[in-house]
């Protein structure tokens, strides 16, 4: 498992260099931005049970057979993993923005996951929707601007010291780990 550190040092030495201008910009610039890196971390995990439930619940409104005799979240104890699965992909995608590298949620949560899917018979596809679900709760829970229509009484703002970009490249950062947990699954 590697951090912005670590693979600053395994990328250097794979080319035998020291660790260079360029490497070491980019290292002061997440050191800089990391109070702001905290805050989209505790963002989503402080709405993680509202996002997931919330995410399942519109990927069963789209496809209401996912709850009916033969569909994958049926029984309840299928139910039940599909909810479980939801939060251990949105945890992962929150350790890789913590960590500014994608490996954990790549080693730890990724890896065989489309073959175990394969074989339990779980619809890539539906979970492919549920996370792409999360991803846009997670960009709206960074930007501190998740919306009432979306919410209604469950809308949660964290209140966070709000900068002009609205932390866009935190943003782009966690929508690609949620575009590499869609990929890994297609
Ligand atoms: C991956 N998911 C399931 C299993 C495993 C995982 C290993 C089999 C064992 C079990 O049931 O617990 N576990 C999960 C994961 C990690 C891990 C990501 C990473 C560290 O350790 N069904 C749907 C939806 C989708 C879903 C599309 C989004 O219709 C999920 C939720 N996963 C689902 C279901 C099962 C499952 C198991 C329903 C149970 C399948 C079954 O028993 O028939
Ligand atoms: C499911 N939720 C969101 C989206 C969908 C659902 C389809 C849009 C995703 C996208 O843009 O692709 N929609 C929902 C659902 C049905 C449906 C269950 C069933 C008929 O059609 N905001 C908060 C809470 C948290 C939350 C803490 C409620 O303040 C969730 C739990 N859902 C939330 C957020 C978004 C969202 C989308 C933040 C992002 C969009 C936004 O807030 O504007």
């Amino acid at each position: 498992m590697l951090d912005a550190f670590s693979r600053a040092v395994v990328t250097a030495d794979s080319k035998t260099a020291p660790i260079g201008g360029e490497e070491l910009a980019k290292l002061r610039e997440f050191i800089a931005a990391g109070n702001r890196r905290l805050d989209a971390v505790n963002a989503i995990a402080s709405n993680a049970s509202c996002m997931v439930s919330d995410a399942i619940a519109g990927m069963i409104c789209e496809n209401q057979g996912l709850i009916q005799a033969g569909g994958n979240c049926y029984p309840n104890r299928r139910m039940a993993a599909c909810l479980r699965d939801g939060e251990i992909v949105l945890r992962y995608v929150t350790y890789a923005l913590l960590a500014g590298d994608a490996s954990v949620l790549d080693d730890r949560c990724l890896n065989g996951l489309k073959e175990t899917y394969t074989a339990l018979g779980v619809p890539l596809q539906s979970t492919a929707r549920a996370v792409a679900i999360m991803k846009a709760q997670a960009a709206a829970h960074i930007k501190d601007q998740p919306s009432e229509e979306f919410a209604g009484d469950k809308l949660n703002v964290m209140g966070m010291p709000v900068t002009d970009d609205r932390c866009a490249s935190l943003v782009a950062e966690a929508s690609s780990y949620f575009d590499r947990v869609i990929a890994a699954l297609s």
